[in-house]
């Protein structure tokens, strides 16, 4: 075969860039060999420390899988086959049913969701288009589903939402509380830092999961207390603490606002009390409060097993509050340290693919902050009040509110719960748009499929869990005809009148990003080459900002919020006497589009199960790997039971990655008044022998 020069430079190319899964935004380099990419290699240094998971060490197999979307499709309706379609086609058709959806029934009619595996560039384009060329405040993405209360309560108690301190620091902590995070199945290199805490650096550690996560092998203590009961295990900590005068006075004093309250709530909290709530013995808790309160530096790393709830926002305001009481936030090795989960979710939030707030959180409703982008963005007037929020999405297209609904780089008819309902929902809308690199569960009900590209094919930004934005970088044509998300929008934009987002590279949009983001005002492209920035960044002379409150709180005060506990929305009773907790694993990402069509990671884990406790499982006439049958209210599933002794009694759990056996059928949609996060940790159920 003849090799021209061009080509032939083409060959063999070392792309930088960062790893397309979790939130902890190791750096990768793809190996790119004619076109293709052929390898992942760990990046040298950042969050991983040149070190990456399987699934990082994966993450080239689904680049060029056969069934990738390739190009636009389109149908007249549901009956239909998709057929291929050019661009214009397709675009066309998106915007003439859009003004057809505003003229039927306004602005509040239609619906759009982000994607937190998309970049910073796509959501800001997004979210622009939403609100600035289609006029409506209805913009939401799965952070609602993940982080929603965690937003809601940090802000509430610091004045912001993000994790307080850096990955790098965990190590040197003297103590670390891990609750509701299996991190070394979801974040595995945030768990190789805790666990250099402890057994290189003496760290001691604390484990609150249900489960006994491979954490808690090296763990001091694990409390492994009931789903849905650590608003009440914290409390009953802080009631120890109080109790043993271990609390920050100084701290309190001049930081804080509220503790009174907070102390008047957690009297009433003795270890004895939380016990039965919780499940978790009074001496333990009184070891563990101590242990806490006694630490020079405490930290707090928390996940889904704290947020995913009614009452999710009152379990992060607990956590907070201790963290406060004890002095442990704005310094060094402490804090509060949410692990935000998908590569991208964070930055997605600091975008403003939220439906209450423009980039940079800043409220929708506040006239000076609408009236800046007004002038930004060139139009006459934005949306003035908050949109509706993913679940409410839904409800919102069933009950015919809703008519047409935008939908990028995410899966709702597996990720959201209660799936009988959410499939209605999407069966419902007048006209559905998916954007997605796969068929999906969610495509299965569209109208119109976009192609957009993968990571690799693009260029933009991540900005990881630890609030670090940084730069990822094409390694290859697009596939097909896929096109990078930003640009889609900017020729809707087009199609619906506005010409406010004619960008000509990926560079260009975040250059406005920063214009009008004040947390990424000091970054750009240039800047981001070395190690990425941690947000905020407000000029291009800060160095970012590793650590958030010190010195201060970025609300000017820290502020206590007594946290009653209320136990979970459905509990377990005659009827439906065992307890469904759900969740992910290691090998599989959750609705499994990119991760099972790796061969590796699918060659290791491909099938849904079912943990339950052995003693359950005898009760039951139930034995290791028999298929088993689960029913909820909402709907029932069959997977293979697996009898472990590394879950409590009288709770189960199952992963929500397998189409098959999906955990969503059976989980239950009520939401936590404060960020309407839904309860997806919690729900009642019954199992047999099939
Ligand atoms: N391999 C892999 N990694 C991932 C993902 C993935 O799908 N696969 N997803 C990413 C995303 S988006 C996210 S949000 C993160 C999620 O990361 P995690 O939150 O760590 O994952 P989960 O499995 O949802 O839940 C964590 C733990 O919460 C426990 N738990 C359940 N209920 C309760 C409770 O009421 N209280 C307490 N204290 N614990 C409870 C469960 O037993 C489980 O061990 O992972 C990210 N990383
Ligand atoms: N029962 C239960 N349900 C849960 C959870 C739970 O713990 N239990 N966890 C919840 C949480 S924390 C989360 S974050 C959500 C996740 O919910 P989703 O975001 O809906 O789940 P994903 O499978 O990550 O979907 C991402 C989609 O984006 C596509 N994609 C990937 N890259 C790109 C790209 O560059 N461009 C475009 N256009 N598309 C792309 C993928 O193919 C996939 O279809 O699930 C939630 N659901
Ligand atoms: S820890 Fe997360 S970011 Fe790092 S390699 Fe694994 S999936 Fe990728
Ligand atoms: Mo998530």
């Amino acid at each position: 075969m003849e090799r021209r020069g061009k080509e032939w430079f083409r060959l063999i190319n070392n792309v930088d860039t960062i790893c397309p899964f979790c939130g902890v935004g190791c750096r990768v380099t793809l190996r790119v060999s004619n076109g293709r990419v052929a390898g992942v290699y760990p990046g040298e240094g950042g969050a991983g420390e040149g070190k990456l998971c399987i699934k990082g060490w994966s993450a080239h197999e689904f680049i060029h899988h056969p069934v990738r979307l390739a190009y636009p499709m389109m149908r007249e309706d549901r009956s239909q086959e998709f057929r291929r379609v050019s661009w214009d086609e397709a675009l066309d058709r998106v915007a003439e049913t859009l003004k057809d959806a505003i003229a039927k029934g306004g602005t509040d009619s239609v619906n759009f969701l982000g994607s937190a595996k998309c970049t910073n560039e796509d959501n800001y384009a997004l979210q622009k288009f939403a609100r600035a060329a289609v006029g409506t405040p209805h913009i939401d993405h799965c952070a609602r589903l993940c982080h929603a209360s965690t937003i809601a309560g940090l802000s509430e108690a610091f004045g912001s939402g993000a994790m307080t301190n850096s990955i790098e620091e965990l190590e040197d902590a003297d103590v670390v509380l891990v609750v509701g995070s299996n991190t070394t199945e979801q974040h595995p290199l945030i768990a190789r830092r805790i666990l250099r805490c402890v057994r290189e650096k003496g760290g001691t550690l604390i484990v609150a999961d249900p489960r006994r996560v491979d954490l808690a092998e090296f763990a001091h203590l694990h409390l492994s207390n009931r789903p849905g009961s650590d608003v009440a295990l914290i409390n009953g900590l802080l009631n120890v603490i109080i109790e043993q005068n271990l609390t920050d006075e100084g701290f309190i004093e001049n930081h804080t606002d509220g503790f009174g309250e907070v102390r008047k709530l957690v009297e009433a909290c003795p270890p004895e009390r939380v016990e039965e709530i919780t499940g978790v013995r009074a001496g333990d808790i009184v070891k563990a409060a101590q242990l806490f309160g006694r630490a020079g530096r405490a930290t707090i790393v928390y996940a889904m097993g704290i947020t995913q709830h009614a009452a999710g926002t009152d379990m992060v305001l607990a956590l907070a509050n201790l963290a406060m009481a004890t002095g442990n936030v704005g310094k060094r090795s402490s804090g509060v340290n949410p692990l935000r989960g998908q590569n991208n979710v964070q930055g997605a939030c600091d975008v403003g693919t939220l439906p209450a707030v423009y980039p940079g959180y800043r409220p929708v409703d506040d006239d000076t902050v609408r009236g800046f982008f007004e002038k930004a963005w060139d139009v006459p007037e934005l949306p003035g009040k908050a949109g509706i929020t993913l679940c409410e999405m839904m409800d919102a297209a069933l009950s015919g509110q809703t008519g047409w609904m935008y939908i990028m780089g995410e899966n709702p008819a597996l990720s959201d719960p209660d799936s009988q309902h959410v499939r209605a929902a999407l069966e419902k809308v007048d006209f559905l748009v998916v954007q997605d690199i796969f068929p999906t569960e969610t495509t299965a009900f569209a109208h119109v499929i976009l192609p957009g590209v993968s990571f690799a094919e693009k260029d933009g930004t991540f900005t990881s869990t630890e609030r670090r934005v940084q730069r990822i970088r094409r390694a290859i044509e697009p596939v097909g005809e896929a096109r990078s998300e930003w640009r889609i929008f900017g020729e809707l934009a087009e199609r619906m009148g506005y010409n406010g987002m004619r960008w000509g590279s990926s560079d260009e949009v975040f250059g406005e990003i920063a214009r009008v983001t004040p947390i990424y005002g000091g970054i750009s492209y240039e800047r981001l080459d070395g190690e990425g920035i941690q947000w905020p960044c407000p000029e291009e002379t800060h160095p970012g900002t590793p650590i958030l409150h010190e010195g201060g709180f970025s609300r000017g005060r820290g502020r206590f919020v007594p946290t009653p506990y209320n136990p979970p929305p459905e509990i377990p009773d005659d009827e439906y006497p065992m307890l469904l907790t759900t969740g992910r694993m290691l090998f599989q990402f959750h609705t499994g589009t990119m991760t099972r069509r790796s061969p590796t990671l699918s060659g290791i884990a491909n099938e849904a199960y079912v943990e339950i406790n052995p003693e359950d499982a005898d009760n039951l006439g139930i034995k290791n790997d028999q298929i088993i049958r689960v029913i909820s209210r909402r709907g029932e599933i069959c997977a293979k039971a697996r009898a472990t002794k590394n879950i409590l009694r009288g709770v189960i759990f199952i992963p929500f990655h397998f189409a098959e056996a999906a955990a969503n059928m059976l989980t239950l949609r009520v939401l936590d008044p404060k960020s309407k996060i839904p309860e997806l940790k919690v729900c009642a159920v019954r199992v047999e022998a099939v």
